[in-house]
């Protein structure tokens, strides 16, 4: 549809960019904090741990009022479970809690809105000794951790987002390090379902606690292509988009399994054990939003049945299959990033359109943005239009959406600063400042405004009316 006239981004709109902590912070075991799966997971060769990261522990004052100074209204976080609790329940660390507050307090003094990621990866080793998501204990668990932090910040945080990505830790695995079940999918699905009753209890809690507080769930969603016009294409990418996308969506808001994800699970008996009482806790649990993260759209043909089609690479952007139901595809259309992750602005405003559509609540993009290979050059320079072009084209695609009348309220690119990649290490980079470290050279960790930088500031200043 094309429009005459296109609205303008919302007066209140919030312009921001995100980090995850261990992806940032640095700072790995100190001041108390306890070891979480990502510091015992195996690392790809020729890339970094999260030992220091961009250390954002130790310079968060600096980072911040870097973000002061582009105009951010929000700065999407996350807390990380370990340095509120080491051993993931029991005993809380002091130091953590007062870390976050200063973090918080550093930013309301700019009249940067906190967004705050309860949990993004990084699960407590302690509790997944015994059997992270799997074990029943652990909804608990999180249901206390988040009371504490529901208590603590609660008074300054008015945006909460309950777990990151949900759907890509079922999708690829990566919620279960190092388990070899008998049959892992039925595994994954158990953790899936105690990852679904732990947000619902959470969203329900905060509802109780903080009338004034707003939550919602943050999955990966993306639109969902057939390869061609063939009838049993369009069906796999429905099957897709179900187990991808709407699984995770429907129960967030609607309280119950989609009907078609559920056959999948039947099919691959998979279906998780369902506690008495626990559809109820889903139906009491209501998101006031749903924030999401959008990188890309996927693309999807037929796939035979007993045809081996799983091919995963691991990587959260590369669309995987399942034999019977559907089979990745590359998408002729889409140019694709250093990465091989197509990009595709006008699927983001389908995507944004379509997730409206199906639950009618306000929209927040809490990651989108484009890995790159930057360089600093002399003077501390760098220059990154490939990153502007990429922002400012799913920036356009935005204001399509509004104009469409989609209800969005704000846009947290990824990422407010370089950090550590889920798989890249520190060489794939995001930011709109740039770290002066390498894979395995800290360097001296300076600082240095990006073009980007530089470019996003005026977005804000002109809240979009100049991109
Ligand atoms: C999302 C994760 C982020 C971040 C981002 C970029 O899936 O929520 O934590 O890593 O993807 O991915 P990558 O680091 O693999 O480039």
């Amino acid at each position: 549809m094309k429009h005459k006239q296109l609205k303008q981004f919302p007066n209140n709109f919030l312009w921001g960019a995100s980090t995850s902590a261990y992806q940032v912070e640095g700072a790995w075991d100190e001041d108390g904090k306890g070891p979480s799966i990502i510091d015992v997971k195996r690392i790809p060769e020729g890339t970094t741990d999260y030992k220091v990261a961009s250390d954002h522990y130790h310079r968060y004052k600096e980072d911040v009022k870097l973000m002061a100074e582009m105009g951010f209204k929000a700065y999407r976080f996350s807390i990380a479970w370990t340095r509120i609790f080491p051993e993931g329940t029991g005993e809380i660390n002091q130091k953590g809690i007062d870390f976050y507050n200063n973090l918080i307090n550093e930013l309301l003094k700019y009249n940067i809105e906190p967004i705050v990621t309860m949990y993004h990866f990084d699960m407590p080793l302690a509790l997944d000794k015994k059997g992270g998501w799997g074990n029943r204990e652990t909804v608990d668990a999180f249901e206390t951790y988040a009371k504490v932090l529901f208590e603590n910040y609660g008074d300054r945080v008015k945006y909460w987002l309950t777990i990151n990505e949900q759907n890509m830790m079922i999708l690829h695995g990566s919620a279960i390090l190092g388990k070899d079940g008998e049959n892992m999918e039925k595994e994954l699905y158990q953790q899936n379902h105690h990852m679904l009753v732990a947000q619902a209890k959470v969203m329900k809690l905060c509802h109780e606690m903080l009338p004034q507080a707003k939550i919602g769930p943050a999955p990966n969603i993306s639109y969902i292509y057939p390869a061609t016009s063939k009838p049993d294409d369009v069906l796999a990418a429905q099957n897709f988009s179900a187990i991808r996308n709407w699984l995770y969506l429907d129960v967030a808001v609607f309280g119950r399994y989609n009907n078609l994800a559920w056959s999948f699970l039947e099919e691959r008996d998979a279906i998780p054990s369902i506690q008495e009482g626990d559809m109820e806790i889903l139906k009491a649990g209501k998101p006031d939003f749903i924030a999401f993260n959008y990188y890309s759209t996927k693309t999807v043909e037929a796939a035979l049945d007993g045809e081996n089609v799983k091919n995963d690479t691991g990587d959260q952007e590369l669309a995987v299959g399942e034999a019977g139901v559907y089979k990745g595809h590359t998408n002729p259309n889409l140019p694709k990033n250093d990465f091989g992750w197509e990009i595709d602005p006008v699927g983001f405003r389908t995507t944004l359109r379509e997730i409206y559509s199906r639950y009618h609540l306000p929209l927040i993009i809490t990651e989108n943005g484009l890995g790159a290979f930057d360089t600093l050059e002399e003077g501390d320079i760098v220059n990154d239009p490939y990153r502007i072009n990429y922002l400012r084209a799913h920036m356009e695609q935005i204001q399509l959406a509004i104009t469409d009348g989609v209800d969005v309220f704000g846009y947290c690119p990824w990422s407010a600063i370089d950090l550590i990649s889920t798989h890249q290490g520190s060489k794939k980079r995001y930011g709109f400042i740039f770290v002066n470290r390498d894979e395995f050279d800290l360097k001296d960790l300076r600082r240095v405004r990006k073009q980007s930088f530089y470019w996003y500031q005026n977005v804000i200043k002109t809240n979009g009316a100049e991109l």
